[in-house]
């Protein structure tokens, strides 16, 4: 048993008939009302179940204990009206004890036994109110219902030590009453870091009483971006702003402390630092005038690295910042902070010569160095993105890795904690579904199945580099995020997702157990009106192969009761079109339409794809090299498949390299050709540059190829689709060669780094 101390508690599990018999329940497969959101490591379903009611007693020997039993209360009394008395004997049978002891060997585990004669939960503070977050997840869902709680015995502790979702309050700006709904929500999904993003470009967000500029300019912009930045020109002529004030943020962090939340917080240096330059233009390195950013991306003007008010601002403000904050960690950003402004700045080159720095990317790790002695002179230890292991790591400094899981990678073996956002997993502020419904985001695609499948540490460390990464986050940066709802859309289901990553062991993760659970869960978020996205229930298709040299698809709905029904003539789906029951094959050039229907209404959006019908559809492909991480390695079938990718780069559709590739596809028999095609992408911003030259050749035998085709100019930005009808061939293999840009060139963002090269869909007719 995980608790070392058992004073009282070996003599209570016996009186409670707990842990001390087997049953016959199953270990993790929750049933009826246990569907336990992050799942427990280990879950027995017992016989018996407790009944709750008004006379029900609540027992808790310490403060801690007494804490968490007013948090019950909270719960229970929005669900039935009434809360259970505190008592200070320990109670018969209709009883809750709550036993904490600071010495545990689970940090944050706890014990949960329910059983007709009573509850009990035990653990470290934190464990036990973890263990009462799972207990509330055993009340009924519905307001109204008599309480019976299932017996359960459950033993559980989290797999990671850092859980933590990340709010941009910069771009937008959240009320208090929202965060502590946040908190809420974080707790009882059992994240226990709340990384607040208080000061960017568009606004700085906390009260600094020393610099009040800050909250009289820095904390207001003068409008914002309409639309999407990647189509500049539009703005609402709105005046935005809001600050916390010292009083809320201590208000924050003691709300947040209760629920065994850490908060950190976030004061970016040095880019991302434009609100504070308007307020105090001697702290860039042109002198201004500057204003508050009104458009998103990553801008040019930054603290002066030359300049030494600039620290002695910075330490000023964190002056202020550290007592409010009683966290081990001070974020201090670090990320996209161009140099431009540097290289032309007499003070940063002067510092440059000073401290003997050999280009800019030095002169940011001094920068960061520099504010990580003062941080930790006084006791704090900092995190910064992943961009600070550029020009050399600071010595005691924990990486968040987010532009992918290279840098955590990087930083694991340089023996450095990790906390890992790779933005393909952990960016909420992405596109949940391709439906056409959406609210705008920044683009994107990551449904929660994809964040479910998400795996924090990464193969390539050794099992001992693999204890650097402590845990993993979720981000939710607002640009495009204006209010609460839509924040809560676009967290929720995802952070449950993702709270099953960072809790459960992964032998355990089951996504179709989970969305099962997931079901009853919902119903949990609608007791506390939580503006959820729905799109796991919808309908959802698979194209696959289907071994018979052709493509198919799935259809499948997770929802209680829904019938899927589809057409393929482009028609609206309706409960009159063809019903569902097996794969849908492709035979044509046209568009799947599914939807699924519950008691005859649709729910959610439609699955609308649309397939290009050629000679290579679903036949053999073999690719070199394989695939980047994340762009489809390991399986070929996506570039035959029929469906072209779609503007965004992250799609599943595209395979993604950084060299020249290959794909050869084996049409089965010799055929006439008379028409190749391709897609590839050109987005610079995303630093994905089309091929400098791309050539299809054709061959009867698979060893001599004769070339075809071949385009030297892709003058298209976003997709440039490749199509050509050529001089009739016959030919059984189709190869198509791509030669990969090279390095992004200076001047353009990603400069000095190799280019991405993105093609989908091999075309034969
Ligand atoms: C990159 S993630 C940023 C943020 C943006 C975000 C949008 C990071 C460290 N920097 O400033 O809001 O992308 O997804």
């Amino acid at each position: 048993m995980m608790i070392k101390k058992l004073t009282n508690w070996g003599l209570l599990l016996a009186v409670l008939g707990l842990f001390s018999c087997s049953n016959s329940g199953k270990t993790g497969t929750p049933k009826g009302q246990v569907s336990i959101i992050p799942m427990p490591v280990s879950v027995k379903e017992r016989q018996d179940s407790f009944l709750l009611d008004k006379h029900t007693v609540i027992f808790a020997r310490n403060e801690e204990g007494k804490q968490i039993a007013v948090l019950f209360n909270s719960w229970l009394k929005e669900l039935t009206g009434y809360e259970l008395e505190l008592t200070d004997k320990i109670p018969g049978d209709n009883g809750i004890i709550i036993e904490t002891a600071k010495d545990t060997l689970q940090p944050e585990g706890y014990i949960l036994g329910v059983s007709n004669k009573g509850i009990i939960i035990s653990g470290s503070p934190a464990g036990a109110f973890y263990g009462m977050q799972s207990l509330i997840q055993l009340l009924p869902t519905e307001k109204g219902s008599s309480l019976i709680i299932p017996g359960v015995d459950i033993q559980d502790n989290p797999r990671f030590a850092y859980r933590g979702q990340h709010l941009d309050v910069c771009r937008h700006f959240f009320s208090v009453d929202f965060l502590k709904k946040f908190l809420d929500l974080m707790a009882m999904h059992k994240y226990n870091t709340f990384h607040w993003h208080l000061t960017d470009d568009q606004g700085w967000r906390i009260e600094i009483k020393k610099y009040p500029r800050l909250q009289e300019v820095a904390s207001k912009r003068k409008e914002t971006m309409a639309g999407h930045y990647e189509e500049p020109g539009k703005y609402d002529g709105k005046p935005y702003g809001g600050f916390y004030t010292q009083e809320q943020v201590k208000e924050i962090v003691k709300y947040a402390a209760d629920r065994h939340i850490t908060v950190i917080p976030e004061i970016e240096m040095p880019g991302h630092a434009l609100a504070a330059l308007a307020a105090y233009p001697n702290l860039g390195c042109t002198g201004g005038p500057y204003e508050v950013g009104t458009r998103w991306g990553v801008l040019d003007d930054v603290f002066c690295a030359g300049n030494d008010s600039v620290y002695t601002f910075l330490e000023g403000v964190l002056d202020e910042v550290l007592p409010l904050f009683p966290s081990k960690y001070i974020h201090i950003g670090g990320d996209e902070c161009p140099k431009v402004r540097w290289q032309k700045c007499p003070k940063c080159q002067a510092r440059m010569k000073q401290e003997g720095l050999k280009d800019e990317h030095a002169l940011q790790s001094y920068f960061i160095q520099r504010m990580e002695k003062y941080l930790n002179g006084k006791g704090r230890q900092i995190i910064g993105w992943d961009e600070i292991l550029e020009g050399g790591l600071a010595p005691n400094a924990t990486v968040m890795s987010w532009r992918g899981i290279e840098g955590g990678i990087a930083a694991a073996k340089q023996h450095h904690d990790v906390i890992m956002t790779p933005g393909d997993f952990c960016y909420f502020d992405k596109y949940q579904s391709k439906g056409k419904n959406e609210p705008l985001a920044i683009g994107g695609y990551l449904p929660v199945s994809k964040v479910y499948g998400y795996e924090p540490v990464p193969k390539e460390l050794t099992a001992d580099e693999a204890k650097y990464i402590k845990g993993a986050q979720a981000n939710l940066w607002t640009e495009y995020i204006g209010d609460s709802d839509y924040a809560e859309y676009m967290e929720y289901p995802r952070a449950a997702a993702l709270a099953e990553v960072l809790w459960s062991q992964p032998a355990q993760r089951n996504y179709d157990n989970f969305v099962e659970r997931l079901k009853v869960h919902v119903k949990r978020l609608d007791l506390k009106k939580v503006n959820y996205a729905k799109h796991v229930f919808e309908v959802s298709g698979t194209p696959e192969d289907n071994k018979k040299g052709g493509v198919e698809v799935k259809l499948d709905a997770k929802l209680d009761g829904g019938k899927i029904f589809y057409t393929t003539d482009s028609s609206a789906p309706t409960p009159q079109s063809q019903a569902y029951t097996a794969p849908v094959q492709v035979l044509k050039t046209g568009v799947v339409r599914a939807q699924v229907f519950q008691d005859g209404k649709p729910f959610g959006n439609e699955y609308n794809q649309p397939f290009l019908f050629h000679k290579a559809l679903g036949k053999k492909v073999s690719i070199t090299p394989d695939p980047e991480p994340n762009y489809n390695p390991g399986s070929s079938f996506a570039l035959v498949n029929g469906i072209q990718g779609i503007g965004t780069y992250n799609d599943g559709q595209w395979f993604g390299f950084k060299k020249d590739f290959t794909a050869t596809v084996d049409l089965d028999s010799v055929q006439e050709v008379k028409m190749l095609g391709t897609n590839v992408l050109s987005i610079k911003t995303n630093w994905i540059y089309a091929p400098k030259v791309l050539t299809f050749s054709a061959s009867e035998d698979g060893k001599t190829f004769k070339e075809v085709y071949k385009q030297t100019a892709f003058s298209q930005n976003g997709i440039n689709q490749v199509r050509t009808v050529i001089t009739p061939v016959r030919a059984r293999y189709i190869k198509m060669t791509a030669q990969h840009f090279g390095m992004i060139p200076a001047g353009a963002e990603g400069a000095g780094n190799p280019a991405w090269l993105f093609v989908d869909e091999m075309i034969v007719n």
